[in-house]
């Protein structure tokens, strides 16, 4: 039987393996690159976070804490450093903020030693998980992220329902966070992302009202409202700007991912959708435009999916899902997207501004019917075979 120092030598070199791996990119479809290996997973999480590594208290080496998923992280740059803030899923259910960083974005990602230690605000929150990370012009880093706690009005025995709010942070060195009053809003709210920007004087949010914790109900998709004050943040004026629809990638509900990136064509949005399906719920990404000087109205929306669940994405704790809160743009307009797949684990893919900006304003909408795809589909076979012929 190996000894303690030595099975504690060959956990560091395991681990150091791990966070040292090489990631590839692999061949996809031209708008994207998806890469061979998840960036951050469960077993990235500290040796220290995991294991007593005294031997006088821990003479088997035994994990003492478990962590059981590492998904949905809020991204930006820092320094010459990227940077994730992940949703750190505890063996016991429970999720935490925790920083992750890498020198190029792609692989030796390598948490920061302590987790965040996020401060309360009211009645302390039961969990909290998926941060959206805006550096906003007013000089701060916020983190807005989901607030759980358990429904007030849930029958004897429901041990499982809950109130979504908006919990709303900020930062100037992702170390030390001040607590803001959480988001006022007559609906439950996840998915609540601030634009980098003051829109009419004011804070702009992307909401996502919903009538239950799980269910959109009546909310209609992806929200805006604007905030006089964000020390006090209050939705009042709540008008939808990406609706849900019928048959659709976003029939059951929508979300935005982390804040669009503004580019000289328009806003870029990334985002999600929801659709039902006999194993459940099917969560992909896409992508959609705003207008620059109006980041409420819509100037492009592509057909369908950006990107859907592919491999081994499909599998985890909750199956089919793929979820973003977090994307990075470099100067030189190489955009890194991070993404969660099931649940479980964080991966990269990689493109770049101007061809994202291409793939939205040049993939037709979608017809919301199977006659109109087939136009569609007919319209690019007809402009290929004339080209081909001509
Ligand atoms: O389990 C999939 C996702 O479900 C929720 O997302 P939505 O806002 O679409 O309801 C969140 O719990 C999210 O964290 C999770 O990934």
């Amino acid at each position: 039987m190996k000894s303690f120092t030595e099975r504690l030598s060959e956990l560091r070199r395991e681990h150091e393996a791990l966070l040292t791996r090489p990631n590839r990119p692999i061949p996809g479809n031209d708008i994207y690159e998806r890469y061979e290996h998840p960036v951050l997973t469960a077993a990235h999480a500290p040796i220290e976070w995991r294991y007593d590594l005294d031997e006088k208290t821990n003479p088997c080496l035994m994990e003492r804490f478990g962590i059981n998923a590492v998904f949905n992280s809020g991204a930006i740059k820092w320094g010459d450093k990227y940077v994730l803030v992940a949703r750190v899923e505890a063996a016991d259910r429970k999720s935490f903020f925790a920083v992750a960083e890498s020198p190029n974005g792609v692989d030796h990602f390598r948490f920061w030693p302590r987790p965040v230690t996020m401060p309360e605000w009211g009645e302390p929150a039961t969990n909290v998980y998926d941060m959206r990370l805006t550096r906003h012009e007013d000089g701060w880093i916020y983190g807005l992220f989901c607030v759980e706690r358990k429904d007030p009005a849930a029958a004897p025995g429901d041990l499982s329902s809950a109130v979504a709010a908006c919990g709303i942070a900020r930062t100037r060195d992702l170390i030390e966070w001040e607590r803001l009053p959480d988001l006022k809003s007559s609906s439950q709210q996840r998915n609540v992302v601030l634009h980098p920007e003051f829109v009419d004087g004011k804070y702009a949010l992307y909401t996502r009202p919903q009538d239950g914790f799980i269910d959109a109900g009546g909310g209609g998709g992806i929200g805006w409202a604007l905030v006089d004050d964000i020390t006090h943040a209050e939705v009042r004026d709540e008008k939808i700007i990406n609706a849900r629809h019928y048959h659709t990638i976003t029939e059951s509900k929508n979300g935005e991912g982390p804040h669009p990136i503004k580019t000289p064509q328009g806003w870029l949005h990334l985002a999600h959708g929801v659709r039902g399906c006999a194993c459940g719920l099917r969560y992909v990404l896409y992508l959609y435009m705003t207008a620059l000087d109006d980041p409420t109205r819509i100037i492009a929306e592509p057909a369908g999916y950006f990107i859907a669940p592919q491999g081994g994405e499909y599998i985890g704790d909750v199956m089919n899902v793929l979820f973003t809160n977090g994307w990075i743009v470099d100067p030189d307009g190489k955009v890194f997207i991070y993404y969660a797949s099931s649940d479980t684990r964080m991966h990269v893919a990689t493109s770049t501004v101007d061809r994202l900006v291409d793939y939205c304003l040049h993939t037709e909408p979608d017809g919301y019917r199977t006659g109109e795809t087939v136009r569609r589909l007919n319209h690019l076979i007809d402009k290929n075979l004339n080209n081909i012929t001509a």
